[in-house]
């Protein structure tokens, strides 16, 4: 019978503007459970076709019931339903309904464009995020991007030449509604006469977009995405050879918040971005010196051994004197992609953990809680809730700890009054010489 509980705990779950269309695919996932009773067990086949019968049946009538007010949860326990899951702890209980419709796509019906308003989108570079968008109506939302070259110093070692939108690595953070409508322009200032353009992981459409932006030296193209679901997504460079732009540093985060509510406030939002670097061996000089810049290596990049692995485009982008910050009490939200190109991020801060878990950048579905380490793959994004109950330095890391040495740190410092309830000792803390996770 677990089955059937199964059936009913997916129909709990469903918000009510959704029924309709989730119905035919939990009748197909009835009787794909039914075939596996049947495969697994040849006496159950009754059973089987009981269920694939009855099922439909079953969740009709736990649909009625939801909509009386009441759920019949287990054959010995009823609870009043009031909107989510009744199983869930308040906070995720609070998120789920403010996402309750987050199924409800903005784009089912065509709209007339040329009646939406139009508004200069808020655009940031790394660590900031911009303000969280209040306003109840959609726009067309004006995203003005451009793209250049910049040698930049990489690691403590060397110098690199990144590829970039808007100057930096990553490109701009950029925040919208579902609903928005992303008047997208690209400008090529690059004069080594690369073309470039934007696939965005939050715009439908064949290559997300990359076909209809790309553009060659001097041009600018323009295009118009609409936004039709919730989530954190990761837009970046599509142009041939794609891995290499990748690489090089084009990429950045879009956020795209709910229509009917975003994530609960918090005191400080991030943005954060891991990815990869591979370079060849520095040419050696007449002088015998090797020299302080570095160049792509297509080998090391085909072989997947990264050199150096960052946040935020360089070693020391958030750390020494550009830590992330906060205080004690206060509650920390990163917004955490990976650009890769390779590697898995195992996400983890050290000292935290994170007491809200949006896996995948999945804003509609109930978030984890207390998880201390995530991962992230390349092409992906996740968002993480902390709050800072101790002062002190907290260090982000890719707990493949190795990478460590490739460059992949962060601080977040925390400043405020100490909490010997929590943490104490007569000891005075100290750290290891040299150690750069306990600084
Ligand atoms: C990116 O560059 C465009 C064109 O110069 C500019 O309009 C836009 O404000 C810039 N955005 C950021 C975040 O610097
Ligand atoms: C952040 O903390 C580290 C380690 O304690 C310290 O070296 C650094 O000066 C702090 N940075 C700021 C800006 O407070
Ligand atoms: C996600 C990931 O780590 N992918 C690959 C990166 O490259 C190595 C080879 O160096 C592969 O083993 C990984 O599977």
């Amino acid at each position: 019978m677990t089955a059937i509980k199964q059936m009913r705990a997916l129909a709990i779950r469903v918000p009510q503007s959704c029924m309709t269309r989730t119905l035919p695919t939990m009748r197909s996932m009835a009787t794909r459970v039914s075939m596996i009773t049947k495969h697994q067990n040849g006496t159950s086949t009754r059973l089987g076709y009981f269920l694939a019968l009855s099922t439909p049946i079953i969740l009709s009538m736990a649909l009625y019931n939801r909509q009386q007010g009441s759920v019949q949860m287990d054959s010995d326990q009823t609870q009043t339903f009031k909107g989510p899951d009744p199983t869930l702890t308040p906070q995720a209980k609070e998120t789920e309904l403010l996402h309750a419709d987050g199924c409800n796509l903005a784009g089912e019906e065509p709209i007339d464009i040329s009646k939406i308003p139009k508004e200069e989108a808020i655009l940031t570079t790394a660590p900031n995020v911009p303000p969280q968008i209040t306003r109840d109506y959609p726009v067309v939302l004006q995203v003005p991007l451009t793209t250049n070259t910049k040698m930049k110093q990489l690691t403590s070692q060397y110098k690199y030449e990144q590829w970039n939108f808007n100057g930096t690595v990553p490109g701009p953070f950029i925040r919208a509604r579902v609903g928005d409508v992303v008047e997208l322009s690209l400008t090529n200032n690059d004069e080594t006469g690369n073309p470039h353009n934007i696939d965005c992981h939050a715009f439908l459409g064949p290559g997300g977009g990359s076909a209809l932006t790309t553009t060659e030296e001097g041009q600018t193209k323009s295009a118009r995405f609409r936004l039709m679901f919730p989530g954190l997504f990761m837009y970046h460079c599509a142009a041939a050879p794609v891995p290499v732009h990748i690489a090089n540093g084009m990429y950045g985060l879009m956020y795209v918040q709910a229509a009917d509510g975003d994530l609960p406030p918090v005191d400080h939002e991030y943005y954060v971005m891991q990815s990869e670097f591979y370079h060849e061996p520095p040419d050696v000089g007449d002088d015998g010196r090797p020299s302080s810049q570095v160049e792509f290596s297509y080998p090391n990049a085909l072989r997947e051994e990264p050199n150096v692995v960052v946040f935020n485009g360089h070693e020391a982008a958030l750390t020494r004197d550009k830590p992330l910050k906060a205080r004690v009490g206060e509650t920390v939200r990163i917004f955490f992609g990976n650009a890769g190109p390779n590697l898995t991020s195992s996400f983890h801060v050290i000292g935290s953990n994170f007491r809200k878990l949006y896996r995948d950048g999945d804003v509609v579905s109930a978030p984890g809680q207390y998880v201390q380490t995530t991962n992230v793959p390349p092409g992906s994004a996740t968002i993480v809730d902390m709050k800072m109950w101790v002062p002190g330095t907290y260090t982000l890391v890719d707990h493949a700890i190795f990478r460590l040495d490739k460059g992949a740190v962060g601080y977040l410092n925390v400043t405020g009054k100490p909490r010997p309830d929590i943490y104490y000792s007569t000891e005075s803390p100290a750290p290891c010489v040299g150690c750069k996770l306990h600084p």
